[in-house]
């Protein structure tokens, strides 16, 4: 399916010098260095091809979380690669401040605006997505000054949502160990429930009452902290991070309806669901809702370079190229050119291989059957699934949903089972997650499946034996 990068490319690595090197020079994001120590180092990626990972110990890796959530064309495209060599043979940066523009940049802003469809119409580029998310953060307080309602800047997210690990990234997520590190949220950050029926709902709570529930809880606190002091609501249209939370279907139009009545900005942060990881171009499509924001980043360029967007509504824009004089928020990296041709070549592979339609009508709801199949196994409390991204939620007791007592233990036993076959998938607390490539066929998804299969049998036993 993808070209292969020749062997003459391949190195020879002295994977022992490098494991130890890593660990005395190299602090990993989101790690634990004393216990990775502990446990003799980092695994060491050395090439890759397709939805398979190839590490320096000689394992072949069926990669079913498509690097972080973004890989979505899969690895090893020539194409992608000759596409970055000759932008940088030809204009390897320049700027987008002071009057200027490159080719590739200008080409990606019409590109996205074209792909959100109506009432899109502008794109300001960044790095990552927390550097989206930091724009956001910026462009609502710098909106509602521009309104003249200069007390509307609160920005309502949902606990366990994750928008990245910036100051204002971490502090627009609701991950409590996150703030807790770093005395966060920052002022003007206020974390509702998240719709998340498997975890949140009482005994005998329907997913529309769930739904409903964690709708009313955003209009409660829009009314506790005053509608004159409330300017957006930010929400992946699915959580990735915080494990594949997929609201009922009533959340979504009652959230927009709420925006609406209040006057509030809608965000629909699209780091992980944009470029078809839910069946179509962007989740909020899948969903229904008109967003007035559009954070991207991940599956924009398939995580070959690091580039993110912000999509900016009509609404929006028009008020601050009207209104707003020098936006004064930029990054040297702003629409880097080498970063801007790899997406907009990333995004020609996936129209040219009808990638979101493959997700939408074949391998989507492939992958939900399939995942429904392991719903007979003792520690499995409930599976979900849209387009391409996954959940299996591990629990103690099925019939009432009754958690393992710490969190998280029992889905790291399972991740660390699945690791060793050579499989991966993510465990989120309690929960695993998949999130393969676009590419991925019906027979790697089988494999992904019967990973985790073995591995939540392996997990039972480890259960059995540990007495969790
Ligand atoms: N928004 C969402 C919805 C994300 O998932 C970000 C923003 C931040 O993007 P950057 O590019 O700054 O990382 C993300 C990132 C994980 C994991 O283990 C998830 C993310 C990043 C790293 C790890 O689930 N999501």
């Amino acid at each position: 399916m993808t070209e292969t990068i020749d062997s003459q490319a391949r190195r020879n690595y002295d994977i022992e010098a490098l494991k130890r090197l890593d660990l005395q020079h190299h602090l990993h994001p989101f790690t634990d260095t004393k216990a990775l120590r502990q446990e003799g180092g980092a695994r060491v990626i050395t090439r890759a091809d397709g939805c398979y990972l190839y590490d320096g110990d000689g394992n072949k890796i069926l990669d079913g979380m498509a690097g972080l959530w973004c890989v979505n064309v899969g690895y090893g495209r020539r194409e992608l690669a000759e596409t970055v060599y000759q932008q940088m043979l030809e204009l390897p940066y320049y700027n987008t401040f002071f009057k200027t523009a490159t080719p590739p940049a200008i080409e990606l802003s019409a590109k996205i605006s074209s792909l959100l469809g109506d009432g899109f119409n502008h794109v300001f580029f960044s790095n990552s997505g927390s550097e989206a998310n930091d724009s956001v953060f910026r462009l609502v307080r710098h909106y509602w000054n521009l309104r003249g309602q200069t007390k509307k800047k609160y920005i309502v997210s949902r606990w366990n949502a994750y928008h990245g690990s910036t100051v204002a990234g971490a502090s627009l997520s609701g991950m409590k160990y996150m703030h807790k590190q770093a005395d966060l949220p920052v002022p003007g950050v206020t974390h509702v429930m998240q719709p998340y029926w498997f975890g949140e709902a009482e005994q005998d709570e329907s997913q529309d009452e769930l739904g409903l529930r964690a709708a009313k809880a955003v209009e409660q606190r829009i009314l506790e902290l005053g509608p004159e002091n409330v300017g957006a609501f930010i929400g992946e249209p699915v959580m990735g991070a915080g494990g594949v939370v997929i609201a009922p279907d009533c959340y979504w139009p009652e959230v927009q309806r709420i925006c609406e009545k209040y006057d509030i900005l809608l965000i629909a942060d699209e780091v992980i669901c944009g470029f078809g990881r839910t069946g179509s171009w962007f989740g909020h499509q899948t969903l229904g809702i008109k967003p007035d924001l559009v954070p991207m980043a991940k599956g924009l360029s398939s995580g070959y370079l690091p580039i993110s967007a912000l999509a900016i509504s009509d609404k929006v824009s028009e008020l601050l190229i009207a209104e707003g004089g020098e936006f004064a928020h930029g990054y040297t990296y702003s629409g880097h050119p080498a970063s801007c041709a790899v997406a907009l070549r990333n995004i020609e592979i996936m129209e040219r291989e009808g990638l979101v339609e493959k997700v939408r009508d074949e391998t989507g709801p492939y992958l939900k059957e399939a995942l429904a199949s392991l719903e007979d196994h003792p520690l499995v409390g409930e599976t979900r699934a849209i387009g391409l991204l996954g959940a299996v939620e591990i629990c103690k007791d099925k019939a009432t949903r009754q958690k393992f007592d710490k969190v998280g233990k029992v889905g790291t036993i399972c991740r660390d089972h699945i690791m060793r076959h050579n499989v991966i998938a993510r465990a989120c607390g309690d929960t695993m997650v998949v999130s393969p490539p676009l590419i991925i066929e019906k027979p790697q998804i089988d494999d992904l499946i019967s990973g985790l299969r073995t591995a939540l049998d392996e997990t039972a036993e480890t259960v059995a034996a540990e007495g969790l």
